[in-house]
């Protein structure tokens, strides 16, 4: 299949034999427009935006998807989302705005170091494709 779905379902064929695009951005090997860095989290904007404000909330630790994710995980994933709401804040995003995570191919996730979008700008729709 062609496409973002496509690319996905690639994606889902080679799950945990390769550090992802995204350990390179967290080490600046490959570069990003970066929002907001700490010691847990990484904040991009999205390459391929879907919206005005588009941006990503990586964990810097690899965890390859949400449905990888344990108890132990629980604090750093309410961390990914306090920064995901401080971040919208300061992009502007006064009028509401949308977290996605993508998990495996129904998902259509197609890179696996677990990340939230954080899309705003726009009036979004429901239900998502
Ligand atoms: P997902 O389908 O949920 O796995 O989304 C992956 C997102 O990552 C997709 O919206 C495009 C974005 N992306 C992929 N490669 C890069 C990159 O090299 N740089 C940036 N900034 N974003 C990327």
């Amino acid at each position: 299949q062609d496409g973002e779905v496509g690319k996905a379902q690639r994606a889902a064929a080679e799950v945990g034999t390769e550090p992802t695009i995204f350990s390179r951005i967290i080490d600046r090997s490959v570069p990003a427009t970066i929002l907001y860095e700490d010691d847990e989290c990484l904040v991009f904007r999205d390459v391929a935006p879907q919206a005005p404000v588009h941006f990503l909330v990586i964990p810097k630790r690899p965890i390859p998807r949400l449905s990888r994710v344990g108890p132990q995980d629980a604090q750093l994933l309410g961390h990914l989302m306090v920064v995901a709401a401080r971040t919208a804040q300061a992009e502007g995003l006064s009028d509401g705005y949308r977290l996605v995570i993508n998990d495996g191919k129904h998902g259509a996730q197609s890179v696996y170091h677990l990340h939230l979008h954080v899309l705003g700008g726009r009036q979004m729709s429901w239900p998502p494709g």
